[in-house]
């Protein structure tokens, strides 16, 4: 095998040229691979015969042109001006000409440059200003005629888009292409085919539909979408295509997934999770029998963890899933799920930008008191510092260490991102892909081994995914809290995974 060494050696061997003065090529001779036969300083005599091989290309030629063959040599280390010192009147005169040909010619590269941009703009960009690209086929598709049920991407992916759950409430919305903004959806005339529907065109399954509530909701501020002929309709895109008023005025909250909820017997203020369904979302990633990160259960289909967990495993067939267990002890001798597909957002090691992915399992989890999903934030839920939160997993119990036989649970609170962006704290590392939660005095934080698991908060009753465990520097340190994946941030992207396998 040829190594770095012998290379060099090869070339040191046949650059010998170079290695004494007395065997460089004298200063003024032209590159001698290319026309050896020109002298240096040719003389008056037999012209001819010098210049006879250089009628295409003249090395001579511009030496003679650049090199004044009576120039003095200049013993004394003096400048000799410059082009821009040069007295001689005649060669100012021919410059100054050159100017306005120069200039000419970077006007005109300029508006090539400029016309070749445009041009590309246009096709690229300005054709669809008015509509929005089609994930799957970049075609444009007016905002007019998105989600008006008729006018659809090729590949059928622009419907998929047109709904979503606002708010802890889960207020169903539509985006409407009267308005061209989101609005709620008038419970006049729905019912739960719709209903379904509307979960399955969002990524949910069939299977999980809970139902739909009526949810009160003024008038003045809602511009409604509902049917206005027959009320007994059960195509979802004749429902919504029209706009009109709701007479009730009241809108659609939609439950897909029944979620968020647990057991609530926790020993509060205990490290150690002693019941299970008390966090019943949480499951153990593992390779041959090893945990190696968590993860949190959001259908009985899709695991939500972190990328930097998979991207260097992300052969779906190496992983088991373990869900609805306290201790690795009771896992090693416990089945599991199988993945079968892992998918990984855009994620940089470097930086841990989108440091998130999704896991599907070949079979559903079968839905207990100890396996549940935990919810995923709607569009308009903001968590905020200092709210509280709890990060659970079988992580080390101090930096370094190996994993916790038993699951564990840390209460801790959100920090703003100027704060954890501070000089002292992670020193511009947090972009909006990631949220900080922890204690800045210390003590208490996610470790190694958390990795990919949930960070959780309480709201409306409910207990919804804030964060995915992501990074740190050490574990507990001061000035030094956790850094988790800012699930809401990836809301559009989870639920495109969700529709599209
Ligand atoms: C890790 O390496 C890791 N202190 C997880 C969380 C934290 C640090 C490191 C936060 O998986």
């Amino acid at each position: 095998m040829q190594t770095a060494d012998t290379i060099y050696d090869n070339v040191s061997h046949l650059n010998y040229g170079f290695q004494h003065e007395e065997q460089r090529p004298p200063p003024y001779a032209p590159p001698s691979g290319i026309n050896p036969a020109l002298p240096q300083y040719p003389g008056p005599q037999n012209p001819q015969h010098l210049y006879q091989n250089s009628e295409r290309y003249s090395p001579a030629q511009s030496l003679h042109q650049y090199t004044p063959q009576t120039a003095a040599v200049n013993t004394h280390h003096t400048v000799t001006p410059g082009p821009y010192l040069d007295v001689n009147p005649a060669h100012k005169v021919s410059r100054r000409k050159k100017w306005p040909i120069i200039l000419g010619i970077v006007i005109t590269l300029l508006v090539v440059a400029g016309v070749i941009a445009v041009v590309l703009w246009f096709y690229g960009v300005f054709d669809c200003l008015q509509g929005r690209r089609c994930q799957t086929d970049n075609e444009c598709v007016s905002f007019s005629q998105w989600c008006d049920g008729e006018h659809n991407c090729p590949s059928g992916d622009n419907k998929t888009q047109c709904f979503r759950l606002f708010g802890s409430n889960f207020l169903l919305q539509m985006y409407s292409n009267v308005t061209l903004k989101w609005e709620n959806v008038c419970s006049d005339g729905w019912n739960d085919s719709l209903g379904m529907q509307a979960c399955e065109e969002m990524g949910y399954e069939r299977s999980t539909y809970v139902g739909y509530e009526e949810f009160y909701s003024s008038a003045s501020t809602d511009y409604m979408l509902a049917k206005t002929d027959s009320l007994s309709s059960s195509n979802l895109t004749g429902f919504l295509s029209k706009t009109s008023y709701c007479p009730s005025n009241k809108a659609v909250a939609l439950k897909c997934i029944v979620c968020g909820q647990n057991r609530e017997t926790r020993i509060v203020g205990g490290t150690t999770v002693t019941s299970k369904g008390v966090w019943p979302w949480q499951v153990s990633l593992q390779i041959s029998r090893r945990h190696l990160c968590g993860g949190s259960v959001i259908t009985p289909y899709w695991i939500v963890t972190a990328a930097h967990c998979v991207h260097e495993n992300s052969d779906a067939r190496d992983w088991t899933v373990y869900a609805g267990y306290l201790t690795l002890a009771e896992m090693q001798s416990a089945t599991g799920n199988s993945v079968s597909r892992i998918v990984i957002h855009n994620f940089d090691p470097r930086t841990n930008e989108n440091d998130i992915a999704l896991m599907k399992l070949n079979s559903p989890l079968t839905i207990t008191t100890n396996v549940r999903p935990v919810c995923l934030p709607n569009k308009g839920m903001y968590f905020t510092a200092p709210q509280e939160c709890y990060v659970t997993g079988w992580g080390a119990l101090f930096s370094g260490g190996s994993p916790s036989q038993t699951l564990q649970e840390a209460k801790i609170q959100l920090i703003d991102r100027t704060t954890c962006n501070s000089q002292p704290v992670y020193d511009r590392q947090i972009t909006d892909t990631m949220i900080c939660a922890g204690k800045l005095e210390g003590g208490v934080d996610s470790c190694q081994g958390d990795s990919g698991g949930p960070l959780v908060t309480k709201e409306n009753s409910l207990w919804w995914l804030v964060g995915d465990t992501s990074w740190g520097d050490g574990c507990a340190f001061r000035n030094k809290p956790g850094v988790y994946g800012n699930v809401t941030y990836f809301l559009d992207w989870i639920y495109e995974q969700m529709r599209k396998y």
